[in-house]
């Protein structure tokens, strides 16, 4: 059995939270909008969702200036960079309704829902360090998931600072590969100069999204690129070199030059279940001329003979380390 499937009585217990929380939410909600009938809540006005806690957001109107707002219960699964209309209003206001998405980035939780993880964005920056060390299934997955969505992805290296040419060789590697396929690839430090100026041109052109692990640097790279902010910055633990989930909710940041930003919070792992087979294969760029070429149509690029994809590897027009972590995803979706 998988270690992540809940017992029913687990699941049992978790709805009945859930729909209580969203019992008390809807409440709040019906206060918020009563007060509408005393002349307390202001017009309807397009904004953007900067960020999450729970059942209330921050939204931004068209003036720049945030409030705290609810979210009229018919409106599901609000994100960080949805644009909605919403009613000021003292001390809170209300979000009436979605407009609709240009993109959706989600990822299905340990409860087998999917969740969604930022919205209306158009690059994916996929930010990866030596320290913690940047596993490539992780990526792989990002990439995935970022092609499944049509959303561009590229390669942060951050931490310049701490390269080693010898100790990182096999990152180094792994990073060329990426290129090789055709990702776009800047290094960059938060700690000496260098690849920021590259950086901050390319998102402000862009709604962009950090992912990635914890602790490889995403807040730092934000307080960086943005001086004036101040996000949190969490210093990793000394016995595992790893982060320690700093960031807890995505935040929305805009460039003085018209991009916007998502930093979002570290994950471990990236599940996708709720892609099928073929989905994932299609997420691995570099297989697709291969694809529809073997002997049978059926192939599920195994031990099968005639499979232009192992053949591909074999050809060494497919990194072995790429097919492995396709095979590895697939096993996982199984
Ligand atoms: N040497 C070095 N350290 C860095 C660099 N960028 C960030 N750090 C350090 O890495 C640690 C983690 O940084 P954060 O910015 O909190 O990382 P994060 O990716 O936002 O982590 P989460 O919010 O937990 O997902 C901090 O101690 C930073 O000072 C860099 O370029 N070089
Ligand atoms: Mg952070
Ligand atoms: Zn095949």
């Amino acid at each position: 059995m998988s270690k992540r499937r809940i017992s029913r009585q687990q699941r049992w217990r978790i709805e009945k939270i859930q729909a209580e929380r969203s019992a008390r939410a809807q409440r709040r909600a019906d206060d918020a909008e009563s007060s509408l009938n005393e002349g307390e809540l202001g017009p309807e006005q397009t904004g953007i969702v900067v960020s999450h806690f729970g059942q209330q957001l921050d939204v931004e109107g068209r003036d720049g200036e945030q409030q705290r707002c609810h979210v009229r219960s018919n409106i599901d699964g609000l994100v960080t960079g949805d644009r909605v209309i919403w009613r000021p209003g003292k001390p809170t206001g209300v979000v009436v309704a979605r407009e609709p998405r240009q993109s959706l980035l989600q990822r299905p939780d340990n409860f087998n829902r999917l969740k969604p993880v930022a919205a209306n964005i158009d690059l994916i920056v996929i930010v990866i360090a030596p320290e913690p060390l940047a596993h490539a299934n992780l990526i792989d997955r990002y990439l995935v998931a970022a092609e499944h969505s049509d959303i561009t992805p590229m390669l942060l290296l951050n931490k310049a600072d701490l390269l080693d040419p010898e100790r990182d060789a096999t990152l180094l590697g792994m990073v060329e590969r990426y290129r090789d396929i055709g990702y776009r690839l800047i290094t960059a430090s938060c700690k000496e100069d260098g690849g920021l100026s590259e950086l901050k041109q390319l998102l402000d052109q862009h709604i962009s999204a950090f992912v990635g692990q914890s602790g490889v640097g995403k807040s730092s790279l934000v307080n960086h690129l943005l001086p004036g902010t101040d996000t949190r910055v969490g210093a990793l633990s000394e016995a595992h070199a790893k982060g320690r989930h700093t960031t807890t909710t995505a935040r929305l940041y805009h460039f003085p030059e018209g991009g916007s930003l998502i930093d979002s919070p570290g994950i471990r792992e990236f599940a996708l279940w709720n892609l099928g087979p073929e989905e994932v294969l299609h997420g691995f760029v570099e297989f697709r001329p291969f694809i529809g070429h073997c002997r049978f149509r059926d192939c599920k690029h195994e031990q099968e003979p005639g499979c232009a994809l192992r053949e591909a590897v074999e050809q060494g027009d497919i990194h072995p380390e790429r097919f492995a972590s396709y095979q590895q995803i697939i096993d996982s979706i199984r």
